[in-house]
This record gives structure tokens, sequence and C-alpha cells, in this order.
């Protein structure tokens, strides 16, 4: 699963990206400083089930700060994308094509107003423009990539009788095109005509469908820490009722989770809170009491960068957080306990989760037990979120 950052230049992708994920890269206020996409490790935030084993976990992957696990997802940040990239302004084709591979994307939008549609320094911008491009060129960049065969394509899958969603999944899969987004597509567009027929504009209303389907996307308001901040978002949220908005500071997440890793503060990514434990100048302390003054003590989410990444992955994504553990046993053959906390997709079974851990597992599937309640459960089991689960097999 991947995550993709999209935006128009000098929105602070590559802030949000280093501040989920503290790699080094580069950040600067002039437009295209990214280039070739920085790919990084960021983490989704589960309630750890050890609390309710009364232990503490050892993570193999990723890290668990006071019963809050943290768990590895694949970010990608790409250049900035302007209006007219779909025809490939600003570099654009090529910056689109290193969106294929993403599963879903967060939208950062910069709500100071100081940046144009371009990148460059302004006054009072209209960001609510953003949000109709930026849209705009993803549905023309995928309607780009559907024309170029739609006709011979959709044709031939008449001709042969395919089902239909399966072959657009199969042509399309490079876009990471499901046969379930096909279908939901579909569903909703309701065209009475043959595929074949589809006029210009109804092709473009099924890129957009299916884009919108397989790429959902959730919109960052970052720079909510600046004068205009506040006012642009709310103007957002009204304007646009149905997208899901949520308020972000990345340069602020990154000042303080700066601050945890050189040992200055305690903090929780995603808190609205921190400790201070370091010895601080009086600058630095200022600093801090101003972050906690004017995001977290002012927004739900804090910073917003951990709920926005949570939502991606656990809302649009519905994926689900799952802990192998023995029913009698919590650790693993070297003592570490609670180890491994994988993420499945949606409507997984215990089946496809023994898979996942090894195709042997999967292959000689006796039966799954719920750690919890020691209750046995069968191949076909739904996987719930944060469920703790061995598998028996029959070697
Ligand atoms: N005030 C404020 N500035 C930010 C924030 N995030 C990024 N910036 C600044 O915006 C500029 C562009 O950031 P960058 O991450 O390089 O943008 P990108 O082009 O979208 O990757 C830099 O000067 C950042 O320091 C934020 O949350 N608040
Ligand atoms: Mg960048």
């Amino acid at each position: 699963m991947l995550i993709g950052l999209v935006g128009k230049p000098s929105v602070g992708k590559s802030t949000f990206f280093k501040a989920a994920t503290l790699a080094e890269v580069e950040i600067a206020s002039y437009p295209f400083t990214t280039i070739k996409p920085n790919h990084g490790v960021g983490y989704v935030k589960v309630d750890c089930i050890d609390k309710e084993f009364n232990t503490q976990c050892m993570p193999n992957h990723g890290f668990c700060l006071n019963h809050k696990r943290f768990v590895p997802i694949d970010l990608m940040d790409v250049a900035g994308l302007v209006p007219g990239a779909s025809e490939g302004k600003g570099l654009g084709n090529q910056f689109l094509d290193d969106l294929r591979q993403a599963d879903v994307f967060i939208h950062i939008v910069d709500v100071s107003g100081m940046i144009d549609e371009v990148g460059k320094p302004t006054e009072n911008y209209d960001v609510s423009k953003d949000i109709v491009f930026l849209d705009d060129e993803l549905n023309k960049w995928f309607l780009g990539i559907l024309v170029k065969v739609w006709k011979s394509f959709a044709r031939k899958a008449e001709l042969e009788e395919d089902n239909f969603a399966s072959a657009v999944a199969t042509q399309f899969s490079g876009l990471k095109v499901k046969e379930e987004h096909v279908k939901s597509a579909l569903a909703k567009l309701n065209f009475t005509s043959k595929p074949s027929r589809w006029d210009e504009e109804q092709l473009l209303r099924f890129a957009a469908e299916l884009r919108k389907q397989s790429k959902p996307m959730i919109i960052a308001a970052n720079k909510i820490d600046t004068s205009q901040g506040k006012s642009n978002y709310e103007k957002l949220k009204n304007k646009f009722p149905d997208l899901i908005i949520i308020p972000c500071s990345a340069d602020l997440e990154l000042a303080l989770r700066e601050a945890a890793k050189f040992n200055l503060i305690n903090y929780i990514p995603g808190e609205r809170n921190f400790e201070i434990k370091g010895n601080l100048t009086e600058k630095q302390k200022q600093a801090l009491e101003k972050i906690k003054k004017d995001v977290l003590d002012e927004y739900e989410d804090g910073t917003g960068v951990q709920e926005i990444l949570n939502y991606a992955v656990f809302k649009l994504l519905k994926y689900i957080a799952i802990f192998p553990a023995g029913a009698h046993k919590l650790g693993d053959s070297k003592g570490r306990i609670l180890p491994d906390c994988f993420l499945l997709p949606p409507n997984s079974t215990a089946l496809d989760f023994a898979f996942f851990l090894h195709t042997d597992f999967g292959k000689n599937f006796i039966r799954a037990i719920d750690a919890r309640t020691k209750k046995i459960l069968g191949r076909d089991y739904k996987l719930k979120h944060r469920d703790a689960l061995e598998i028996v097999t029959g070697r």
C-alpha cells in the first residue's frame, strides 16, 4: 500500500513527508525543489493490544509509545503539479506518471493564501482554486491514459463478452485499478450505451469516477498556523462540504518530532500535548509554547499530520491492523512480545492472513485462535481491526 502526497509546488509536501518520515529531504520556498519522487516510511497509529494483556510489546518494525503502536506505511512525495500538468505543463506528465502506484492521495493544500497556482509568492490567493484544478488535472491524466486504448479495448471486451469490469481492471492494472473500483464507477454513472460507444464527455466522467474510486483523496489544509490559515480552512469547509478536509501544520509537526528526536521533549505524534524534558533555551521554550497555543490547543487533531495518515489508511482504504499472537504465548522464539502488527486490506479472512504470513501457513491452515478469547475461528472468519490471532497449521 502506497500513499502519495500531491499538490501544487511550495505547499509543504516535502515538509509533510519529512515530518512523517524524518527522512532528509529538500525543503525550500521555491517551486520544483523536488523533482525525483521521495520514497519513505511513515507510520499509522494504532491502539496497541499490549495494554489489554498487561504487557509491553517489542516491535520488530515501527515503535510503540505509551501503548500507541506506530505501524510502518510507504509514503511518496512527488514534484508539484500545476494547472495544465496533464498536458505537460511544469513537467506534468513525468510527475503524474509517478502517481500511478499510489493507492490513496493526500492533497496538500496551502491555506496561507500566500502561494499562487504555480507555487510563487502572492497575497490573498483563493485557495479553493487548488482543489478544483488538482482534481481536474488528475481526472484528465486518467482520461489521457484511458483514451489511448479505449475504443479498441472496449470493442474487443464486448465482442468476447468478457466480464467488463475485470477486463478494465486488467487493462489498467498499472494504475492500480481493481475490479470493484470499476464496478462502483459503472454503478454510479449508470450509462445506458455500450462502453465502445461512449462519447468524449462520458469517457471523462468515467475517468473521473474511476480515479476517485481507485485513488481516493483526503485534503490536508496545510499551514493552518499562518495568519489567514484558519479563515481559509473554514472557507474550504463551507465550499466543499462533501470533501474530507483536515487542518494541518506540517511545519510544526516537524518541529515537534525533531525536538522529540533530540530528546528535548516527549511527544507522541497526533497528541495535543508534549512534555519538556531537556534543557531548553528561552527561545526554544517560547517556540514550543506558541505551537501549543496556536495549534495543539486549537485543533482537535493537533497538527493534523498523524490523523491525516490514519484517515487515509483506515477510513479511506479501510485497512485493518492485525497482530499475530499465540493463544497462550505473546512472545516469539526470541522472546519478543507482540513483535508484529500487519496492515491488511478490508474483508481479509483468517485464511488470507495465514497466506499473508507465509504461503505454507495458508496451504496447511487448520484453524485460527483468537488470542483474547481463545475461541476457534475458521478459515472464512472475517478479520476485525486490532484482532490478535494464532494460526494453527497441519505441519
Ligand atoms: N507556516 C508554515 N509553513 C510551512 C508549513 N509547511 C511547509 N511550510 C513552508 O513552505 C515552504 C515549502 O515547503 P516544501 O515542503 O518544500 O513544499 P513542496 O514544494 O510542496 O514540497 C517551505 O518554506 C516550508 O518551510 C506549515 O505547516 N506552516
Ligand atoms: Mg517538495
